[in-house]
């Protein structure tokens, strides 16, 4: 069977839109070498004395792991040499990450969660680099306002994640579709080895973080109690998976069919929309999820029509299957209505 390899399938798809140009294709293949990079690192990282944290904390209060702080320099050192951006954000970095004068700018704007589950790498867990592609909405020349470059989600360009895991795998949508790529390390390529993925209209899976029950609102507590009851709608209890790795949680159900919730919770007044950032990771997620046949939500609203405010806005995120996320969609409404 003749292999296609992500470079080559984005030259040929490259001709069939508008982004004919080769600087997205530029763009995208900067991401996969980075992402080359930082999955030789990853699969490695004992031997290379990169575990652990680097003693400092981030924007978000989090402590920072060594490899967050690796594969958030790989990027920034690849892509604001590419000549093709006009700026970035990285969930790492409080600010916009500017190109520097001795390089040229571009008109795209690119959003990344370096390594989204990070909290997983001690143990070998699977994790990510999550990203998000927008084209500058205004303003030329090298400083860039926020408003030039945050908009919906919907206007995403392309969306994508590296996937760290038994294999290491590149998952993108550009508008027309979700392909997967399996790096083959032997020869250090991406080959196309999931074309055309479609998440199942229905799954037999939630993915939540149970632990936090007592903190949720009722809605959210109705929804989840939904899935465990073998009431529901197909007269079976669902099963419970949670790796508390947004890329791997997404991925699994992205191929099985399932949804993924991380609600509001009232625990921390800083998190009362939930701790998922929607430029790093719920807008890119649901591009995906819409393109693959799937839907995004915070409850209410289709994730990809906000307007975000801030580089490290939190939203509630609720994805998945079609037929579950309507299902959590319409006890939120329904609670919603009660309430009025
Ligand atoms: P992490 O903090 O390890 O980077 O947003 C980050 C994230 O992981 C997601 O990947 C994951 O889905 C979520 O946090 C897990 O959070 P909880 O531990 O609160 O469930």
């Amino acid at each position: 069977m003749r292999q296609v390899t992500v470079t080559e399938h984005l030259l040929v798809h490259q001709r069939e839109s508008d982004m004919a140009t080769g600087r997205f294709t530029r763009l995208l293949n900067e991401i996969i070498l980075s992402a080359k990079l930082i999955s030789r690192d990853v699969t490695k990282a004992g031997l290379l004395n990169i575990l652990g944290k680097t003693g400092e904390v981030n924007i978000q209060g989090e402590e920072v792991r060594k490899m967050d702080d690796y594969a958030n320099r790989v990027l920034i050192h690849r892509l604001e040499r590419a000549g093709v951006l006009c700026a970035m954000a990285s969930e790492e970095n409080a600010d916009l990450i500017e190109i520097p004068e001795t390089f040229p700018v571009g008109d795209y704007f690119l959003a990344f969660d370096p390594l989204d589950g990070s909290a997983n790498i001690d143990a070998n867990v699977s994790i990510g680099t999550i990203f998000g592609i927008y084209r500058r909405k205004g303003g030329t020349g090298r400083s860039v306002t926020l408003g030039e470059v945050l908009q919906r989600g919907a206007e995403q360009v392309a969306a994508g994640y590296v996937i760290y895991g038994s294999s290491t795998m590149l998952v993108y949508t550009a508008g027309n579709g979700v392909n997967g790529f399996t790096l083959d390390p032997s020869v250090g390529e991406f080959l196309l080895s999931h074309p055309n993925i479609r998440i199942p209209e229905e799954g037999r899976i939630y993915s939540v973080n149970e632990g936090y029950w007592d903190f949720w609102d009722e809605a959210t507590q109705e929804a989840v109690q939904y899935f465990k009851s073998p009431n529901n709608h197909n007269g079976k209890v669902y099963s419970m998976r949670y790796i508390g790795s947004l890329v791997s949680d997404f991925h699994r159900n992205l191929l099985y069919g399932g949804i993924f919730l991380y609600p509001r919770d009232n625990r921390d007044p800083k998190k009362k929309h939930g701790k998922l950032r929607y430029l790093v990771e719920a807008a890119p997620m649901a591009m995906i999820a819409e393109q693959a046949g799937g839907m995004a939500i915070d409850g209410h609203r289709r994730i990809l029509d906000i307007e975000p405010q801030e580089i490290h806005e939190r939203v509630p995120l609720i994805v998945g299957s079609k037929n579950e996320v309507l299902k959590v969609q319409e006890i939120y409404a329904r609670h919603a209505e009660a309430a009025r």
